[in-house]
């Protein structure tokens, strides 16, 4: 076009850089690389420039009208792509660096061509593509069927099928602006169409001929309430998917296989949450301004999040721990100053509570109201100081969030120290395998075999076995989970590690685009297919057995019963080694195999009953 090279000259040298970019990932990307230039060529035009604007469309807000003041004024400004308009005197209402949550609900990227649709008659009702998704873009609720008469026209619902809720309906909504059409939902569902068995219970469809609906669909599913989290058994994905997530809408990668883990922490534990996230996806798509993916429940309370660096996420996590810890004790030693005017069965109460459940949770909440109803008619220094103190008395789920980068290499010296600490601190490991968000370099979790950068030619070592090195120090609870093979353990292992009263590991494998297949499409397999080879043991070793005179360690996946090779043979990573030097990866997958094998028979001794 701009006639510096000939045209056809010009188009073999960029097909030439095509091959030596891409050869080394196959044939395939070339193809699709070469295909991508000709139809680009078949489709060129020119457009006459004109003086004025001849479009008759107009660009839509950053935004929508619906949005907060402050969200429109900053948010829907920097998305307009127009942030450098905005004046310091714009940030005047965060002095402090807060930054308001809840907001990529206002962002509606509507990114996706097509989109999940649900058949009611075919859902079993299992609640599995809502646990899946990455986006929070498809989700489970329950509504009353007296709600349901002011359902628009066109919003689905089916009878609820369990015990639970009588006089319900089941309802799976998609949230069409917000879906990133990876199809991870879809190739969740278990559930067949019996009449046409190519067809499930979600089924991806484009999305021109259900926007509308759907957009009506989401508003109205969103104005219905929210479950009585009281009411929900933490088990069962079915249940448990019930829950509203507060972390929706994030800007991850279509199919991302962390952001699941994420959101279904948000779940369990709502808005008692505190995550201090290390740098890395987690980081970046948990807080990446203008908008912020963590969100409130119908009460306005949600999780507390920040990042602090890459290196340092478990001490952030543990100061934490530490001041919570601090500002409670200062609150029961106020109470206990107080307690001739706030009265001693109030003060008991507050102070021996269980809190071990929802239901106990809120029953700790309605005190603390009450106590605060006490203190403001109170006009003491410390009746004041408590008052601002008081929510302390609520258990806090505190958490460290990071990826393998950060946990097994550049910040495993203060992960360390606080598994060491014996303090309540929850870490979730989300193991990509590399260090996903800077490109791919290898990390000490990269599996043998597997070309990363800084491994190029396929790593050599086996990985470091973290959840082994916890384990050793006997007062950590740890898990490794695969929400692919297993969603059920993510959850009991979830539940556990924050029951547990000191500091508790969960290793998550998560699917990632570093791997080098479609991860919307074969995600879910590819996690299965590394627990079947022995690859991902999945395990959950609870101190708290050991000193009932069990065996800590409990395993949750079966003896391999695939061989490794054929986990590698499905992954680009591996592929590329094999392609590059066959040999060499003849080899390491013949030490993977071995490694797989000695690792199986360590863990089976440890899990033993003696
Ligand atoms: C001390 C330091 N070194 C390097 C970086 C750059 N950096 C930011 S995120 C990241 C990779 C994170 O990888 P990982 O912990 O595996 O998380 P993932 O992105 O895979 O979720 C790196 C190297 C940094 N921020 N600080
Ligand atoms: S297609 Fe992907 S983003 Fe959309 S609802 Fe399904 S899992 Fe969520
Ligand atoms: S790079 Fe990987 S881990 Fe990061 S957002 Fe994308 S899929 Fe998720």
């Amino acid at each position: 076009l701009s006639g510096v090279l000939p045209r056809d000259e010009a188009i073999k040298a960029i097909k030439k850089s095509i091959e030596k970019t891409y050869m080394k990932k196959g044939q395939a990307l070339v193809d699709k690389n070469f295909a991508a230039v000709d139809a680009s060529l078949a489709h060129l035009h020119e457009i006459k420039i004109t003086d004025k604007p001849t479009s008759k469309f107009k660009r839509l807000p950053g935004v929508p009208e619906t949005a907060p003041e402050v969200v429109k004024k900053v948010a829907g400004k920097i998305l307009e792509g127009k942030g450098e308009e905005l004046k310091v005197s714009d940030f005047g209402w965060t002095a402090d660096g807060t930054w308001p949550t809840a907001t990529t609900q206002y962002e509606k990227r509507c990114i996706a061509s097509d989109i999940p649709v649900w058949d009611p008659e075919t859902c079993i009702q299992c609640g599995k593509c809502a646990m899946v998704c990455p986006h929070a873009a498809i989700r489970a609720k329950v509504a009353t069927n007296e709600d349901l008469k002011k359902a628009p026209a066109g919003f689905k619902s089916a009878a609820f099928k369990g015990k639970e809720f009588t006089d319900s309906a089941f309802i799976i909504q998609v949230a069409p602006e917000d879906c990133t059409g990876c199809s991870l939902c879809t190739h969740a569902c278990p559930a067949k169409n019996k009449a046409d068995p190519e067809k499930k219970a979600i089924n991806m469809q484009p999305i021109a001929a259900h926007l509308e609906q759907e957009k009506t669909n989401f508003d109205f599913f969103l104005s219905l309430p929210d479950v009585d989290r009281t009411k929900i058994e933490k088990k069962l994905v079915k249940n448990v998917q019930l829950l509203r997530p507060l972390f929706e809408f994030s800007g991850s990668c279509a199919g991302c296989g962390e952001t699941p883990y994420v959101k279904l922490l948000t779940q369990l534990f709502g808005d008692r949450l505190m995550i201090a996230n290390a740098t890395g996806c987690s980081s970046i798509y948990g807080g990446n301004l203008p908008t912020t993916p963590y969100a409130k429940d119908a009460n306005g309370r949600g999780p507390a999040w920040s990042n602090s660096l890459f290196e340092d996420a478990a001490e952030f996590g543990l100061g934490m721990r530490l001041s919570i810890d601090f500002q409670k004790n200062y609150a029961h030693q106020l109470i206990k100053d107080l307690e001739s005017e706030v009265g001693g069965d109030l003060t008991n109460a507050i102070l021996t509570a269980s809190q071990t459940n929802d239901a106990e949770i809120q029953e700790q909440r309605a005190r603390v109201e009450a106590l605060k109803a006490k203190l403001a008619s109170m006009n003491s220094e410390a009746a004041k100081t408590l008052n601002g103190l008081a929510d302390y008395f609520v258990e806090k789920s505190v958490w460290t969030l990071g990826g393998d980068g950060w946990a097994y290499d550049i910040g495993y010296g203060g992960l360390d120290h606080v598994l060491y600490s014996g303090k309540n601190v929850n870490i979730l490991v989300m193991d990509t395998g590399v260090y996903s968000n800077t490109g791919g370099q290898q990390s000490k979790a990269t599996p043998i075999g597997a070309s990363a950068k800084f491994a190029v030619a396929g790593k050599s070592l086996p990985r470091k076995d973290l959840g082994m090195i916890a384990m050793s120090s006997e007062n950590v609870y740890v898990a490794q989970v695969a929400l692919g093979a297993n969603d059920a353990q993510v959850i009991k292992a979830m539940v556990e590690a924050e029951s547990f009263n000191g500091p508790s590991l969960i290793i998550a494998y998560s699917h990632c685009i570093a791997q080098g297949f479609e991860i919307g499409e074969q995600g879910l397999d590819h996690q299965k297919a590394a627990v079947e080879a022995g690859f991902w043991p999945l395990y959950r070793f609870d101190p708290r057995r050991v000193r009932e005179g069990k065996p800590g360690l409990q395993l949750d996946s079966k003896a391999p019963s695939k061989a490794m090779a054929d986990y590698m043979a499905n992954e680009t990573r591996f592929q590329i080694v094999k392609k590059t030097n066959p040999e060499r990866y003849e080899n390491l997958v013949k030490f993977a195999q071995e490694q797989v094998e000695e690792r199986r028979k360590l863990y089976e001794h440890l899990a033993e009953e003696k």
